[in-house]
């Protein structure tokens, strides 16, 4: 690890690793935490002397600007948390023509890259969705006209992807009759989320709609805005789940408008460090390293809150 980059290093000045970390963006309150889970782990660690740190801007041209940036500084290995799914495998190939190993934090990209990555570090996105279905077909077994609106997380990203399949599949499996009256995103942000909520309201009402799924809390604790000034009562009127669990969330919990909450843990940042190392020592870890999570429902809402660290 030859470069020292004159960065804030810890390690004396280049006699640990430097690493170069592109991040979605900062779209919601789970992005801000990851951000900070994984800078703090860095800082704190010994074995890291850099974490090269770019903000993508929920951008895939910046996103690849700035791990061709890291290339060019040779650092010891790049970690990406791509914002889509697609359109990696020119960069990919940079990276590794360059004898530079890629971790994945977070989000993945689609199968056809998999041997241009050394591991994914981050939750199952797909289990996400099948508990959010579990607990829609459990709760809606027997609602005669089961309608739902789902609020889709950035187009093209694995989270919305999966989430979307994950939930749909158990409705599927478990024979729920339902009718998915709109789906459109609300790229992961509490503003986009709130402005599709006005849309869906305006083109379908609230009547006779049961729950609104959103992928995120940001999105649907926009959505929980719209549901007000429109008249209605959110967590009554239409039960909501959302995906994250950030403090935020839980409270909305409390306060009756939200009706189900899938955790998605942020604070992988020591375990990524752990990653990141083994890897550029020559380790061989699994292709995916699953981050550990839950699910919580009303009763649990308010002892969870003291607990959210986002
Ligand atoms: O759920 C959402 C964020 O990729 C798991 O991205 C992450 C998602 C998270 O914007 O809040």
């Amino acid at each position: 690890c030859g470069e020292d980059s004159g960065g804030d290093g810890n390690g004396g000045g280049g006699d640990g690793y430097v690493i170069g970390f592109s991040q979605v963006g900062a779209e919601s309150a789970w992005r801000t935490a990851n951000s900070k889970s994984v800078q703090d782990a860095a800082a704190a660690d010994d074995r890291i002397t850099e974490l090269k740190f770019d903000d993508g801007q929920q951008d895939q041209e910046k996103q690849i600007a700035a791990v061709r940036s890291f290339i060019n500084q040779a650092v010891d290995a790049i970690v990406i948390a791509p914002v889509v799914e697609t359109g990696w495998t020119d960069v990919l190939t940079e990276a590794s023509d360059a004898g530079i190993p890629v971790v994945l934090a977070d989000r993945g990209v689609e199968a056809a890259d998999e041997d241009l990555y050394v591991t994914r570090l981050g939750s199952d996105f797909e289990a996400e969705g099948r508990s959010a279905g579990e607990w829609a077909a459990t709760t809606f077994a027997t609602t005669p006209d089961f309608k739902i609106l789902e609020l889709t997380g950035t187009t093209g990203s694995a989270p919305a992807n999966d989430r979307k399949a994950g939930f749909f599949a158990v409705l599927d499996e478990k024979g729920v009759a339902y009718t998915l009256v709109d789906s459109q995103t609300g790229n992961f942000t509490a503003e986009e989320g709130k402005a599709t909520m006005e849309t869906f309201i305006t083109t379908h009402g609230l009547d006779g709609i049961q729950l609104l799924y959103a992928h995120n809390d940001e999105m649907g604790l926009g959505a929980i805005q719209a549901i007000e000034e429109s008249g209605k009562a959110p967590g009554t009127d239409i039960q909501i789940i959302i995906v994250d669990g950030s403090k935020a969330g839980f409270q909305a919990g409390v306060d009756g408008k939200v009706n189900y909450i899938v955790e998605c843990n942020p604070a992988f940042g020591e375990q990524l460090m752990d990653v990141v190392v083994d890897v550029i020592e020559g380790g061989s870890p699994e292709k995916f390293t699953p981050v550990e999570e839950g699910v919580f429902g009303p009763d649990q809402f308010e002892a969870e809150l003291p607990n959210r660290q986002f």
